[in-house]
């Protein structure tokens, strides 16, 4: 029988805004790259996440690669903040700017990755039957791209259309006329609602838990302001790395919630509410410490909430209660509160009486059923873990990848982890990246992955792998800064709490970009301090 493995000195999974600049990194440094990507096309979580009203919550000036400087002069984002459109426009343009697409292999699935001790070698199987080889394996697989399907009884006997908004469809979804129901309310959720609404002839919103979400304040991009930026971007992306969360803009607060009056609190929020955003979360140092001083901004928001919507009963089960404002993703939203005075919008609570079954064309909950002609699953991922898991990782030394990490992640920084020689996560779990600027955070990684790689050429070596003690420093320190903030008090995705049976730990590091680069940097200068070579 023919081989017909192919031989490359990496592969990157993933041909995300991650995998897409390693494999660039990786080219520039004369390595043979392969990329192995599910969707046909690159971006990531911009070519699936396609349901109405899709846009990152972060500042498109911000939100964008750094690594080239006239790729970064030459774009121009055309509003606030990115729409998915534009932001997969953005990520076909880097694919064709930077050549990308001769090493991706699209439609492609990794099933398997099994290292093989003795030659050093990574061995992956694609489900479209493919192998291929490699020293080196960087699993560029996202934090939010294995979507999650609630199990619902009599869910699969649903006779209407069912939309995950994670798996959108390209053509796009016409409500007209429809009656829709959307389970879930999320980030996804509070952006898709106020558009489907807009659309179909009735919407019904199965709410859970109720979520903190602020106004966007969305709006075009002038051009004097995206020149003013460009000019000083350099200088931008610098102060971007000394902030907690890789955001110019959001630097570190410098006083506490209690240092000043409650009529200059409540002036300070007012301010941060005009200016949309996750401004508010920066008002003060002990928002995300102090149960008291968060109350202060919840209470902000909840009377916006009460002011906004006019059915008092309606908009007391709108007003978060359970969780402390910022603990969860905070939603930013265009119109969200507003879409509840609609006459075309009913708002169902399913905390005390869950969704009880789908059957047909109702959604039943306790004893009220619900029609729907079409239904809108915006239910989230198995975030940070589910997508490196559903690959069958072996180090051929007895463990796999989902085995050791059966009780919750274990990596060290993110990046490896121990017992796997020659693999690197993107921003994986016990890294700043879904609680920082993700794009500043992705380059740092793969600047760091492509240093360690460098390294092992240039020193004639074989192989990394983290030391299991270093390890277990570093998740033990994620969780000590966890266990010091407010993060834990919610059952987020964060802390795995989406999904049942998944182990609940607090999943990304919240110590701050500018600590965790401090961290990195302290590492290398001495010796890669917790890698072993060989
Ligand atoms: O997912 P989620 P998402 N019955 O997990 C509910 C990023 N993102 O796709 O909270 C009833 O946040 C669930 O209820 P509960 C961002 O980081 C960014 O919205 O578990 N309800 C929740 O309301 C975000 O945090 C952007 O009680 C059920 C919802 O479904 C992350 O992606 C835009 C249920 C899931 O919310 C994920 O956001 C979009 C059930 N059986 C997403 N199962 C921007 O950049 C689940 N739920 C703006």
């Amino acid at each position: 029988m023919v081989d017909t493995t192919e031989n490359f000195d990496a592969v990157v999974v993933g041909a995300g805004f991650g995998g897409m600049y390693m494999l660039h990194r990786l080219r520039g440094m004369g390595l043979t790259v392969r990329v192995y990507e599910r969707g046909d096309g690159v971006g990531g979580t911009w070519y699936w996440n396609r349901y109405p009203g899709a846009r990152c919550d972060l500042e498109s000036m911000e939100y964008s690669y750094s690594f080239d400087d006239d790729l970064q002069q030459d774009w121009n984002w055309s509003e606030k903040y990115g729409t998915q459109p534009e932001l997969l426009k953005y990520a076909n343009h880097v694919a064709d700017r930077f050549d990308l697409r001769r090493d991706i292999v699209f439609d492609t699935k990794v099933v398997s990755a099994h290292h093989d001790p003795d030659r050093n070698i990574w061995t992956l199987t694609t489900d479209t039957g493919g192998t291929a080889t490699a020293r080196q394996l960087i699993l560029a697989t996202g934090n939010l791209s294995t979507p999650q399907l609630p199990k619902i009884e009599g869910i699969a006997n649903f006779t209407g259309r069912t939309f995950h908004t994670g798996l959108w469809p390209r053509e796009g979804v016409n409500f007209n006329g429809r009656r829709v129901g959307i389970i879930g309310t999320g980030s996804s959720a509070v952006q898709a609602i106020p558009q489907v609404a807009e659309q179909a002839l009735h919407l019904t919103v199965f709410q859970r838990t109720a979520n903190f979400s602020i106004p966007a304040h969305h709006g075009p991009l002038d051009a004097i302001t995206r020149e003013a930026h460009k000019e000083k971007y350099n200088e931008i992306r610098e102060a971007a790395y000394q902030t907690p969360f890789g955001i110019a803009k959001y630097g570190s607060p410098t006083q506490s919630a209690f240092d000043v009056s409650d009529e200059e609190r409540q002036k300070t929020y007012e301010q941060a509410w005009k200016t949309g955003g996750q401004a508010l979360l920066f008002c003060y140092t002990d928002l995300l410490t102090s149960r008291k001083a968060n109350e202060t901004a919840a209470e902000f928001v909840r009377q916006r909430i009460r002011e906004t919507v006019k059915d008092p009963e309606v908009a007391e089960l709108l007003c978060p209660k359970d969780h402390p404002i910022g603990t969860k993703r905070l939603c930013l939203d265009s119109f969200y509160f507003e879409t509840y005075n609609r006459d075309n919008v009913r708002l169902v609570d399913v905390k005390e009486t869950p969704v009880t079954k789908i059957d047909k064309n109702t959604v039943v909950v306790g004893d009220n059923v619900f029609e729907i002609d079409d239904l809108i699953l915006a239910t989230g991922f198995d975030a940070m873990t589910g997508a490196a898991k559903d690959i069958d990782i072996q180090n051929g030394t007895g463990e796999n990848l989902a085995g050791h990490w059966a009780q919750g992640p274990q990596t060290y920084l993110g990046l490896m982890v121990a017992g796997f020689p020659n693999m690197y996560l993107i921003t994986g779990p016990q890294s700043p990246g879904v609680k920082s600027q993700m794009i500043l955070s992705i380059e740092h990684h793969v600047d760091l992955i492509a240093r360690l790689i460098q390294k092992l050429h240039d020193e004639d070596l074989n192989s990394v792998v983290p030391a299991a003690l270093a390890q277990d420093n570093w998740v033990s320190h994620n969780n000590e800064v966890a266990n010091s903030t407010l993060y834990p008090a919610a059952a987020s995705w964060y802390m795995g709490a989406n999904i049942p049976g998944k182990p609940r730990i607090f999943m990304p590091y919240v110590g701050g970009v500018k600590q965790y680069r401090a961290t990195c940097q302290d590492i290398i200068e001495n010796g890669w301090r917790g890698f072993e070579f060989e």
